[in-house]
């Protein structure tokens, strides 16, 4: 297992589309593997493939409040089959836009259909925490950000900041 580099605003690769993926091998499994790694290291609850680099529909995810109760989740090539029309705010942050926090508004609920590491279709009723992480993830893949929610001036006045520091590193 290896922690991974997160990739950060405005990387450009944080808008590309992630494929998805076509048979679980030995190298999807090590690569779920690093994300846990880095996942739990940043920390945060849950990071999309394009975070530290890699185009593909693989999401890691663990909403547990205690360390000794991990409840690490994988989500491969996952989509989204029903939204609640009601919505909730979130004060959402970003692994690859740190310390930003800001409220989203999402689908309060949604149903979810995914593949597991043995490849086996499943379906999530997610609501709270769990509704709203995985749609923020699912953004991930296609190319979307948190801030893409919010008003143009603070999008533009976060990508701004963000720009200026990746010039000066
Ligand atoms: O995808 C990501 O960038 C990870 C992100 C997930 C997320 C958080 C909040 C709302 C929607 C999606 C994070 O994990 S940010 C860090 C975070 O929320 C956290 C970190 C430590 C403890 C508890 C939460
Ligand atoms: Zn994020």
């Amino acid at each position: 297992m290896t922690r991974r580099d997160i990739i950060i605003l405005p990387d450009k690769r944080l808008r590309s589309v992630s494929k998805p993926i076509l048979e679980i091998t030995d190298e999807i499994r090590a690569l779920v593997a690093d994300m846990f790694e880095t996942m739990y290291e940043a920390p945060g609850i849950g990071l999309a493939a394009i975070q530290i680099g890699v185009p593909s529909r693989v999401i890691v995810m663990d909403l547990s409040k205690r360390e000794a109760e991990a409840e690490p989740k994988v989500f491969i090539n996952h989509e989204i089959v029903w939204s609640s029309q009601e919505t909730s705010p979130y004060e959402e942050g970003c692994l690859s836009i740190p310390d930003i926090h800001e409220d989203v508004e999402r689908p309060s609920r949604v149903k979810i259909r995914y593949l597991d590491l043995d490849a086996k279709q499943q379906e999530s009723d997610a609501e709270g925490l769990f509704a709203t992480c995985i749609q923020h993830e699912v953004d991930h893949l296609n190319g979307v950000l948190f801030i893409d929610h919010i008003s143009k001036l603070k999008r533009e006045r976060i990508i701004k900041k963000f720009t200026k520091a990746a010039k000066r590193a």
